[in-house]
């Protein structure tokens, strides 16, 4: 054999090795299990049923200027923007029924003086739907706990403030003696541009009685549907109370 032709050989030889090696016995692919979309729907497995994201409810939230809400007594969202420029925040939510939305909503203002770039007074509002219907609207209840500058005096000016609630965030809070939230005409509020990408149609723009001098207000609305239950099983098993154990 001459050596071109003991290499061809070979190269034929380790080309059919490769094609073996290349394509071993396969394991069957697992069975999909749990209510993932796409395809025929299994049936449950010992008897558990996950929710998928058909289950889910889309929102959108607008708030001027920042806010932090809490559903059922666990944050879901907080406005990735604290100040400028004003957006809009979508999440998906799993619902839960009666569902207690807790919402923390700051205005921008000094804690010190209650003004905004030096010695302006700043106004707030807060408006928000869910596609399950919920919207925001003179139901909730709302509570300011940072006023001023008082009297409007932005010479020398005064701020009063009060601790949150232990607890305001729960849906056992207490907030039947609160006054109802305040609805605004979306000119008073005057939305910028990402408002009018979004739908809000049904939803009112809220906040408490003096828009420009209640600076931090805690607005809350508990959402009934009687008789409702979860099509899933599953509840989680994890901790989201707190950051990550080191
Ligand atoms: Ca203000
Ligand atoms: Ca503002």
């Amino acid at each position: 054999m001459n050596s071109k032709k003991w290499i061809a050989i070979s190269a034929l030889t380790l080309l059919a090795g490769a094609t073996v090696a290349q394509d071993p016995p396969r394991p069957q692919d697992p069975p999909r299990r749990g209510g993932g979309q796409g395809g025929k729907r299994k049936p449950p497995q010992d008897g558990i049923v996950k929710p998928s994201m058909s289950d889910t409810v889309h929102g959108s939230i607008y708030a001027d200027n920042w806010f932090a809400m809490y559903i059922n007594g666990k944050l879901v969202a907080v406005d990735s923007i604290d100040f400028l420029p004003h957006n809009v925040v979508s999440i998906d939510i799993l619902p839960e029924y009666p569902m207690t939305i807790a919402v923390l909503a700051k205005d921008n203002a000094d804690p010190q003086t209650g003004c905004e770039y030096g010695k302006q007074i700043g106004d707030g509002g807060f408006i928000l739907k869910f596609a399950d219907g919920t919207v925001t609207d003179a139901k909730w209840k709302g509570k300011c706990f940072f006023y001023g500058p008082i009297d409007r005096n932005t010479a020398d000016p005064k701020v009063r403030t009060d601790p949150l609630p232990d607890g305001w965030q729960a849906p056992g809070f207490d907030d039947s003696a609160w006054p109802q939230a305040v609805e605004y005409s979306q000119e008073r509020i005057d939305p910028k541009e990402p408002f009018f990408q979004n739908d809000f149609k049904g939803a009112k723009w809220i906040w408490t009685s003096d828009l420009d001098l209640d600076n931090t207000v805690i607005l809350r609305c508990r959402i009934d549907r009687p008789g409702w239950k979860p099509r899933w099983t599953t509840k989680p098993d994890l901790d989201v109370s707190g950051p990550a154990p080191k």
